[in-house]
């Protein structure tokens, strides 16, 4: 077991440090301040082979106001808020509309992702982490209260990564914070995720609108958006539904079916290799968005991100909830403590 400021760097004349994290099986993650984020995840396939399953910029200046947000911790909301506003306590709040104009997308220009996070490593026989933590101010991006937050990245020899998320507030506010990895599990992003398999035990998904805000809730039964019994992801990929709803695939919050920390919501699982990751969390629900608008990234390794060659499993509250009765709306209100937690668990089949 090992944790060890690896190194530092430097993103926007900011110093940002690398930690490691390594677990007696072969796993290791490295994490960076800056965003709180998982830069690479490494970990054996059925063949011993150790291999990097998140997608990784070759150059970490690339991380600097990225809009792929790979690995980072979002916040102060994740996802979009429908044309930046909501009402809270009977005040109407005016968010910063950092997406065309008209929503306000994970957070906003300075939001958590493109923070430098204080940390600090801890130890001890049977795990390894860091708990990095940051502080937004009064009205950043137009939200009320200073609020200040803890993301904690545990592994353990089981083979899991815990993620723990802690907030507090002065003033009634939104919170609700995710990691935005890309996962790959062909290793070293060598094959598109079409090829994964993917379940997800929710029946209920949210169906987006031209500005990809979550507009009505409906059911995954007879829909390419049923994963209820595990499915190639490239199987309904390229379905009419898709294309006339979130144009390049998937993009949806689905509701998970339990908030039950002990069952997996999602597995993801690449039978070519052998690995498998299982994702346990209390949140209600989870944003899997297929890696739809590459724009060229340089990826470790000098290879060129390419459409559907990652997912991301954002395990979070349901986006925009605050502007959709019935649904979580995120509000932390002072004396409240924020704390939601996600597994995920690395298998070999
Ligand atoms: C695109 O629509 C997607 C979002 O879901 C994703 O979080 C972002 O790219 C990185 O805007």
């Amino acid at each position: 077991m090992k944790a060890l400021i690896e190194k530092t760097s430097s993103i926007n004349a900011q110093e940002v440090s690398i930690i490691l994290l390594e677990n007696n099986n072969n796993i290791s993650v490295r994490l960076m301040s800056y965003g709180a984020a998982i830069l690479e995840l490494l970990m054996p396939d059925r063949d011993g082979k150790v291999e990097n399953i998140v997608l990784t910029y070759e150059n970490i200046e690339e991380y600097n106001k990225c809009s792929t947000y790979f690995g980072m911790i979002c916040g102060r909301t994740s996802g979009r808020i429908g044309h930046g506003q909501f009402v809270l306590d009977g005040r109407n709040y005016a968010l910063n509309k950092n997406e065309k104009g008209i929503t306000n997308l994970h957070g906003g220009v300075e939001g958590f992702s493109f923070k430098n996070w204080g940390f600090e490593t801890f130890q001890n026989d049977n795990e390894v982490g860091v708990c990095f933590s940051t502080t937004s101010p009064d009205m950043e991006e137009g939200y009320p209260g200073k609020v200040q937050v803890e993301v904690t990245y545990t592994l353990n020899n089981k083979n899991e990564l815990k993620l723990e998320y802690k907030g507090e507030t002065d003033k009634a506010t939104l919170l609700n914070m995710t990691n935005h990895s890309y996962f790959n599990l062909s290793g070293n992003y060598k094959k598109p995720i079409t090829e994964e398999e993917l379940f997800i035990d929710g029946d209920r998904f949210i169906e987006l609108d031209e500005d990809m805000i979550g507009v009505d809730v409906k059911g995954v039964k007879e829909t390419p958006m049923d994963f209820t019994k595990p499915k190639l992801i490239g199987q309904d990929i390229n379905s009419s539904y898709l294309k006339n709803h979130s144009a390049n695939g998937y993009d949806h919050p689905w509701i998970l079916n339990n908030r039950d920390i002990n069952k997996p919501g999602i597995i993801l699982s690449d039978k070519n290799c052998g690995r498998v990751l299982k994702v346990y969390t209390t949140y209600p629900s989870v944003v899997v968005y297929t890696y739809n608008y590459p724009k060229n990234e340089l990826l470790k390794g000098g290879v060129i991100g390419d459409m559907h060659y990652a997912i991301c499993l954002e395990t979070q509250y349901e986006p925009n909830g605050i502007n959709y009765p019935g649904l979580n709306d995120g509000i932390l209100k002072p004396g409240e403590k924020y704390n939601e937690k996600t597994i995920f668990k690395f298998c070999i089949e």
